[in-house]
Parts: C-alpha cells; structure tokens; sequence
C-alpha cells in the first residue's frame, strides 16, 4: 500500500471533516486536519471527533499548524509549515514521542529540517493546485528527482512524501524517483466517489494483476 497522507479541505460537497471521514472509508490511515481560515474554537471540536475516527480505524491523526492544540487533543504529530512554529521549538513542546512534519520546496528546506529533526517532509509542488495559496514554484518529477540525488548526497534519511495536484497517475513515477510516499486532497475530492478514489491511489503500488485479483476476492 503507498503511504498516503490525506489532507482535509472543504469542498461543496463536503466539510472538512467528512472529507477526513472519506479518505478513512477508503482505506486511508494517514489524515492531516487542515483548516487554514478557522479559528482554534472551530478546530478544537472537528480534532476531537477525527482523533477518535482515526483511532478506531488505526489511522495516525496529523493537525496543520496548531502545535498547542495537536497536544490538547492527543494527535499523533503536527504538521509545520515554513511560516509556522519552527520544527526544533514544536519538538520542546510536544516531546519524541509526536511525529513532527514539515513543509519543503527546496533541499535547502529538507535540509533544515534535517537537523531539525523532523521526522518526515512534505515536499512541493508537483504541479499547479487550486488547494494551497502562495504556491512555491513547481517542481515536477525532475524536481524530485534532483531532491532525492541531494538527500543521498549528504546522507539525509527523511521519509520524503510529495504533495500538489497528485493523481494516480503520478504515484508510480514518483515512487520511482524515490519519494516513500504522497500527500493528497483534491484528487479524491473532486472524485466522484471519494473513497474509492482514495482506495485507487492506495493501490498504486501493486500491478494490475493484483489489483484485478483482490477485486474478485
Ligand atoms: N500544499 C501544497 S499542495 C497542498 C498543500 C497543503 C494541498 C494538496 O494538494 P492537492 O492538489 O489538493 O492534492
Ligand atoms: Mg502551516
């Protein structure tokens, strides 16, 4: 299964936090509560609710941006962007035992947040997304590939996942290219049944036999 990192947003169709609850229908263990304009007060109530969602389903339970109330609502991790909290203050805060993310567009970034310790990247973009304001320039799949050749140059061991405007048919390119997994929101969003789009992706690591088989078993 490609690790898949859900990122909730909110649609026409769909609140935020039902977006969560899809990914997790469809198979996602992986979500990023991501409510950029709210206030603490509105997320508080939607990270109580999806923490125990991701509990029961076995998904870890990453919130944007708001250190404090990752801890308040026991989240697995926090998710840092470059005008949040800095990596090294969140680890003071939150302790080892929370999983800290950070945002990249450069190896410069990644570099950082190495010695940072965080403990995976989000790094972007692939290519345009209506999702994310103020988006860093593209990066496309020479992007990544000059990332990853980088990271292995200086000997930097960080799960790498890329984000931004990602479909299934960008998992396996990128996958080749060395990133261990994907960040996603509209693709499945956007899909006309969410969870089975997010099951499409999940499963793009297996070849089409296997895919046909465990649709008859
Ligand atoms: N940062 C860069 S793209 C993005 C974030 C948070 C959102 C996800 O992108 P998409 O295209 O909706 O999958
Ligand atoms: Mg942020």
């Amino acid at each position: 299964m490609v690790p898949v990192q859900f990122i909730t947003h909110q649609t026409e169709r769909f609140s935020y936090e039902e977006s969560a609850l899809l990914a997790l229908r469809g198979g996602c263990r992986w979500i990023q509560l991501r409510m950029k304009e709210a206030t603490d007060d509105d997320v508080a109530p939607v990270a109580e609710r999806l923490r125990e969602a991701c509990t029961k389903a076995g998904a870890t339970f990453i919130v944007d941006d708001r250190v404090e109330l990752a801890k308040e609502v026991k989240a697995d991790g926090v998710h840092l962007g470059k005008n949040d909290m800095p990596v090294r203050e969140a680890r003071n805060v939150l302790g080892e035992g929370f999983l800290i993310g950070g945002t990249a567009n450069t190896l410069a970034d990644i570099e950082r947040l190495w010695k940072d310790s965080a403990d995976y990247i989000g790094c972007g973009p692939l290519r345009f997304t209506a999702t994310k304001k103020n988006l860093a320039p593209l990066l496309g799949l020479d992007g990544y590939r000059a990332i990853v050749a980088g990271m292995r140059e200086r000997g930097i061991r960080l799960p790498l996942c890329a984000i931004g405007g990602i479909t299934p048919a960008d998992v396996r390119p990128l996958l080749d290219a060395g990133v261990q997994g994907i960040a996603v929101s509209s693709y499945v969003l956007n899909a006309p049944d969410p969870a089975e789009a997010m099951r499409r992706l999940l499963n793009c690591d297996r070849d089409e036999t296997d895919q046909e088989i465990s649709k008859t078993v």
